[in-house]
């Protein structure tokens, strides 16, 4: 604003540029990055907290919307230019339109940019005016942190520990038997490291879902508009005693590996993690309840495995990119609370915060703060109360896919959280104490009302948690 006031003596040309400059330097801008495996429920979660914060007649949790300070919020061009843009309004007509339904899954990364207007209230607020305040929304996935573990390895460790490992695991015998079948020092022809790179990506993709987040690279999960690219067409392949000519299988391999590190894997973690100030880690811990003891096992060490990515001095290369910059809050949301009745909300939270204490106690977020909540980005059920067998039970009623309304009980949740996580940590095959189910229930049909985003479970105060304090 003095900028403003300088140049506004002086030429209109650089009036014009004082603007663009005043607009940089005095807006806060809050870079929000939202995370998580894949069907985690990142686009819902985005897509009903800026529907939300748009008409925010559902948000009393959100300090600032509660007491009036927000004035306006609107959707803008993104800062970003060569990424996509978050597609709201496609998303958002999926899930309120006249037949609702989920979005379509997305497999790249995103962007949105939401403007506030804010008016701090109170004496000390007034004083001031009021400010615009941008938040930048990151969609981007949660595979793609597995990537950090590259950056600091070359080619041939790489390949060392990741054949060592896939040699202990049954679902690596086809790549095996792929990678024994090639010639390392023949020249590379574009078939043999296609088939190579498929049979890993196979493996990979069995490892995944046999519960192994140990799954580099990140992109071959989640390939996006890259995928059949050389960059993603490689493999591991043993050391050799001498170097591999140039132009070999090997050598190519060896090259490819490089070129994904360099320009496929850096860029986003220089161009876009790096600048991330805030985060939200969603997880579908009812899914993985629900799948069973190694489901969870496997969540918390995912969870671990994205944490670290947040935890400075893991990762030399990552802690020369960020220098000083660090992401001052992360929280660590549990989506679909609305599987369940509220009555259980208290221990579907007892479990996040014991997987999240499990994780911090293995890292130190040197200074972030970080939260663990039970939250339903879009509600899609209504709770009621039943009597079975002499017992009133808290159950939730929806719309399956089928059309049909269903009623479920989903079982109780220990509020004793070391009841689900010591027999995951054991290995136990199923759960002891009784089944959880889950089922797929659709988003509720006329759910708008004017002034009010979509209905959701605690939103509000996720977002009061994730970016609250800069609306003051
Ligand atoms: N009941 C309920 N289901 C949800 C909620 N959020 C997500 N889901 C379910 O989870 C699925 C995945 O949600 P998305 O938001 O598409 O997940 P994503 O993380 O963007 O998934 P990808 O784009 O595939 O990585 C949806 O299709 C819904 O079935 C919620 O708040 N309540
Ligand atoms: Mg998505």
């Amino acid at each position: 604003m003095v900028i403003g006031r300088i140049v506004d003596g002086i030429a209109q040309g650089v009036e014009e540029a004082g603007a663009a400059l005043s607009e940089t330097l005095f807006e806060p801008v809050i870079r929000l990055g939202v995370t998580g495996f894949a069907r985690a429920g990142k686009t819902v979660f985005i897509t009903s907290l800026v529907a939300n914060l748009m008409d925010r007649g559902r948000m009393p949790g959100l300090a600032a919307a509660a007491e009036g300070a927000i004035t306006g919020a609107w959707l803008q061009p993104q800062p970003d230019d060569t990424i996509p843009r978050f597609a709201y309004e496609t998303h958002l007509a999926a899930l309120t339109g006249p037949a609702p339904r989920w979005p379509e899954p997305t497999a790249a990364i995103s962007e949105l940019r939401l403007s506030l207007r804010v008016q701090p209230r109170g004496f000390l607020g007034s004083l001031g005016g009021p400010r615009n305040v941008h938040l930048d929304i990151i969609d981007y996935p949660g595979e793609w942190l597995l990537d950090l573990e590259l950056m600091d390895r070359s080619y041939d460790d790489w390949s060392t520990e990741t054949l060592a490992r896939a040699e202990t695991r049954p679902s690596a015998a086809g790549f095996l038997a792929t990678l024994a079948a090639a010639d390392p020092l023949a020249e590379l022809t574009e078939p043999a490291a296609q088939a190579l790179a498929a049979a890993y990506s196979a493996y990979l993709s069995a490892a995944r879902a046999a519960g192994y987040s140990d799954c580099t690279p990140g992109r071959f999960l989640m390939p996006g508009e890259m995928a059949g690219s050389p960059a993603l067409t490689f493999a591991p392949m043993p050391k050799l005693a001498e170097r591999a000519p140039r132009g070999s299988l090997r050598r190519e391999m060896e090259r490819r590996y490089d070129a994904y590190k360099a320009r496929v894997a850096a860029p986003f973690f220089r161009d876009h993690f790096s600048r991330i100030d805030r985060q939200i880690v969603l997880t579908d811990l009812l899914g993985a309840i629900h799948a069973g003891p190694g489901a969870v096992e496997d969540l918390g060490r995912a969870m671990n495995d994205i944490l670290g990515a947040f935890r400075p001095g893991r990762n030399a290369w990552l802690s020369r990119l960020l220098g000083q910059r660090r992401v001052e809050r992360i929280l660590f949301a549990a989506t679909k609370a609305d599987h369940i009745h509220h009555s259980q909300h208290p221990a579907m939270t007892a479990i996040m915060e014991a997987m999240l204490r499990q994780a911090r106690d293995r890292a130190d977020f040197a200074g972030a703060e970080t939260r663990a909540m039970a939250i339903a980005s879009l509600r899609a059920t209504t709770e009621e109360m039943r009597e079975v067998d002499g017992r009133e039970l808290g159950m939730v009623r929806g719309r399956l896919d089928s059309g049909k309304q269903a009623v479920l009980y989903p079982g109780t949740l220990p509020e004793d959280p070391s009841r689900l996580l010591v027999p995951a940590r054991e290995g136990a095959e199923r759960w002891l104490d009784g089944d959880y189910s889950v089922m797929k229930f659709a988003p509720a049909a006329g759910t708008l009302k004017p002034g009010e985003g979509p209905p959701h479970i605690r939103l509000d105060r996720a977002a009061e948690f994730l970016f609250g304090d800069r609306l003051r």
